[in-house]
């Protein structure tokens, strides 16, 4: 793991232990006698940035790359940056023993690490993947975001509901991070424009915004693998112009001296909480434009300072937006091009749309954003007149092109219209993201052919050539290397050390699963993940579980189509099932739920209640005994993912198929070597091509099954009619079963799967409920479960987010990599 430069052996750690000795006492002032965990943290962390930044300046030396990706992403789910930039400086066995000299546990150090959670779930997570892996493969790249006060909330469970409380990462700064105060740019709000005339033709448009707020940096610089490439991911903070309006303040009114403080500050205050659905608030617009419009600003003065011109911008520069939050791109690098470097229309649509890149994450039409004309008018009026423009151009080809076209190819021109007009007058994020950019791509296979053939059917007609598929990734760096050392140690073991550089040599393990003595040493891996597990379910739920039962789980946010209550409807199926035969041979189970609901999202906080709900009948029945036990792990973070993943027997990836764009904690959990039961939806169905379809559990209906079954009538009440199971199932749920205290209150849901079910519920009910008998019956055989489980590891290299970047590089930014 050793940097070949880096000092190595008791020669590194002397030098560690004394940087961070120094680091505690000159820069946190604090003596060892009197240091808490978190300042070993702080002084660590402090003391592995200056490595990184030698890195850095050895990797770069001053030179200018010829190309840099710009990752534009409201969310950077980043986590703990501890393990990452001591793996991939090679410094963890050196930072241990430095510590140890000091007296104090590597463990309890990382520990008191908060996460950072600038993101809500997926999206977040991926950007903070991508991130990494560009660093890994030596992508010159910045990531751009914003550094939020309070990240996603704390999650506790009161009673088994869902209470929301701010996070506070930074309340005891952030060791990571450089401000950059000299990188400040102004961001407008509202105002008017004015037209000025100059020669014949040539009419300059002028924004004079009515409040402008400033955005400063801050860089946290990524590590990639072996340190051989550094990156920066710089966030940006909402800062007021006048932080007190003194004459306000000397007159008494001390409060109202610093309103516009608050609102300039209320930016960059907190991560928009909701997941995918779209609430039009005028907050978040104002997030979306500020960090976007600071981003662009940025990458256009560090273009014009180190090439000149902006006509080679696309040359030079491959921007990304992670899906339509950071859309107003579009319009915003128009502006700057035209009104601030003097470009022409038709240059600046040029430079824009061969520079952008848009990536889309979701086909739920709640979660496509649009604005409000008016909202758009009032907060960023130029840009509203640009978009006027950009689509009347665009109508305007092709009402051009449809006299040419014959009545097969004829669409409606609305449906390709950047402006809604069906219920009032909206801005549509997503069609302006494709238009304005030069690759569109969906995250899974199955998700880029529905983006053609749904959302973007008609402007996909138009421009063929334009969506491209780049199925996800995960950085195994951190979903292997760190979060499983056990298995990666068996790795390396078994498929020698270039496997920590090279995933695909994981390929070498699949001999190995058939090695009786191996698939010991795999269980055994296993079975000590699982007891830390179960250490950690004890304290924080108080639920004792017996780690030779199968660790059943589904991690992820709770939303109604990655139906978790389908999972926990077979949990209540199963348990009276067990009590109907208590004696039967039943395959003892533990099923662990986790992950947080949008805050106004009522059903989802409901299923979390009802999760906790059947925890209490079912782990307190002394019938059922080891046989059941159901557990909700609170405030699931990529920490806790990072304890759960590894002690994964079973992955539950089961959303209604066609929904999930791609899904990721499949990939962590099947490449950590749990079995994953699932529908054909996202990318379940490359793991499956991967890990071949022997090795995977799939059941329910395939994304055309979903479309043709939605319109039959009454399919829900079919579906319940012909399952006595799934009948005494709902009925329990529904009748105060687990309720005593309030049998109706789980009516909405149930009435819900009995009378609409979007979600398609109860008709995959049937199919999951044999499919996971047919698990039980495997986890029987011992022998065949662990060959599977390996088999799964083995194969699922292609996943690495190196890989997706790679692909990213070579077909849409066209950037090298080495
Ligand atoms: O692409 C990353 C991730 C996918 O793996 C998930 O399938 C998808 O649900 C998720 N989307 C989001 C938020 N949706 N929006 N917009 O996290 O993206």
């Amino acid at each position: 793991y050793v940097k070949p430069h880096a000092a190595t052996g008791s020669e590194a750690v002397v030098e560690l232990r004394e940087a961070i000795k120094a680091k505690l006492i000159y820069v946190l002032g604090k003596t060892p006698e009197a240091a808490r965990e978190r300042d070993w943290f702080a002084a660590t962390a402090l003391a592995l940035r200056d490595r990184i930044v030698d890195a850095c300046y050895g990797a770069e030396t001053g030179s200018v790359p010829d190309k840099r990706v710009y990752y534009l992403s409201l969310e950077f789910l980043i986590g703990r940056l501890l393990s990452d930039a001591m793996n991939n400086l090679g410094l963890v066995e050196a930072t241990k023993a430095a510590l140890g000299d000091l007296g104090v546990d590597l463990a309890e150090v990382e520990g008191a690490e908060p996460d950072a959670a600038l993101g809500n779930g997926g999206l977040g997570r991926l950007a903070a993947c991508f991130m990494e892996s560009m660093a890994s493969l030596s992508i010159p790249a910045i990531g751009y975001g914003i550094r939020y006060d309070h990240g996603i909330f704390r999650q506790s469970l009161e009673d088994g509901w869902q209470r929301e409380a701010p996070e506070t990462w930074l309340a005891e700064g952030n060791p990571w991070e450089f401000p950059r105060p000299e990188a400040t740019y102004k961001i407008g709000f509202g105002g008017t424009v004015t037209m000025t005339s100059q020669g014949d033709h040539h009419i300059r448009r002028h924004w004079h915004p009515a409040e402008t707020v400033n955005a400063v940096a801050y860089d946290v610089p990524i590590v990639g693998w072996r340190a051989k490439h550094v990156n920066v991911l710089r966030l940006w903070k909402a800062e007021a112009d006048a932080p007190v309006e003194l004459a306000r303040f000397n007159a008494g009114d001390h409060v109202g001296a610093v309103a516009g403080r608050a609102r300039a500050e209320a930016i960059s205050r907190v991560l928009y909480p909701s997941d995918s659905s779209a609430e039009g608030q005028e907050l978040r617009l104002r997030q979306e434009f500020f960090f976007t419009s600071a981003s662009l600003q940025d990458l256009v003065r560090r273009h014009v300072a180190e090439r000149g011109s902006l006509r080679s911008l696309p040359d030079h520069a491959a921007i990304q937006l992670n899906d339509t939050h950071p859309a107003i791109a579009v319009p915003e690098l128009m502006r700057i091009l035209m009104e601030e470097h003097d470009l022409t229309w038709e240059d600046a649509w040029q430079i824009t749309t061969n520079t952008l890149h848009y990536t889309n994450h979701t086909l739920l039409p709640e979660a496509l954003e649009t604005w409000p004309v008016e909202l758009m008018e009032r907060l960023l009026p130029r840009h509203m007149q640009i978009i006027y423009l950009i689509n009347w151009l665009h109508l305007e080809e092709q009402n051009k092109n449809a006299k040419g076209r014959g009545p097969d190819e004829a669409f409606d021109i609305s449906a390709v219209s950047l402006i809604d007009e069906s219920h009032g007058r909206r801005v549509r994020m997503g069609p302006l993201a494709f238009h304005g950019s030069r690759r569109v791509n969906g995250v899974s296979a199955l998700h880029s052919e529905l983006l053609k053939s749904t959302v973007f059917k008609d402007l996909h007609t138009i421009e063929p050539e334009k969506i491209v598929n780049k199925t996800n990734g995960i950085t195994f760096r951190r979903w292997l290397h760190n979060a499983n050392p056990e298995l990666t140690a068996l790795a390396v073991e078994a498929a020698g050390p270039d496997v920590l550089d090279d995933p695909t040599l994981l390929e070498r393990l699949v001999p190995f699963a058939d090695d009786p003595d191996f698939r010991k040493r795999y269980a055994a891996m296993r079975k000590t993940r699982k007891e830390r597990l179960a250490q950690v379910v004890a304290e924080r739920t108080g639920v004792i579980v017996d780690p030779s039962a199968l660790f059943d789980v589904q991690i992820k946010r709770i939303h109604e189509y990655k139906r978790q209550l389908l999972n926990l409807i077979e949990t209540v199926a199963l348990y009276q099932a067990i009590k109907q035969a208590p004696n039967k041979d039943w395959t003892p189970r533990v099923k662990i739920f986790a992950g947080k609901a949008a805050p106004s999202y009522v059903q989802a906080k409901l299923i979390i209640k009802l999760a906790g709900d059947i925890a209490t009948i079912v782990n307190n029945d002394p019938e059922i005994g080891d046989r059941l036990k159901v557990v909700f792990l609170p405030n699931y973070s990529v920490s806790l993912a990072e304890v759960i993943i590894p002690a994964a027997d079973l992955s539950e990836q089961i959303s209604t198929a066609g929904m999930e764009a791609s899904g990721t904690g499949n990939m962590k959990l099947a490449l950590n070597g749990a079995l994953t039961v699932g529908t054909l939806d996202g990318a379940n169905i490359e793991i499956k091509d991967h890990v071949s379809a022997d090795n995977i559990f799939i059941f329910g209906l395939d994304a055309e099954g979903v479309l043709a079954r939605v319109k039959e009538p009454d399919y829900a009440a079919k579906a319940i009619a012909a399952s006595p199971r799934l009948a005494a199932a709902l009925d329990a749920i529904g009748n105060g079963t687990f309720s005593p205290d309030d049998p109706g209150r789980f009516a909405p849901l149930v009435d819900e799967l009995r009378h609409g079910d979007r979600y398609l519920t109860t008709v995959d009910f049937e199919d999951y409920w044999r499919v996971q008998r047919e698990i039980d019956a495997a986890w029987k055989s011992p022998e065949t479960w662990w060959r599977t489980a390996i088999l799964n590891t083995a194969r699922m290299a292609w996943f690495s987010s190196d890989r997706s970047m790679r692909e990213y590089a070579e077909e849409i930014w066209r950037v090298k990599v080495a």
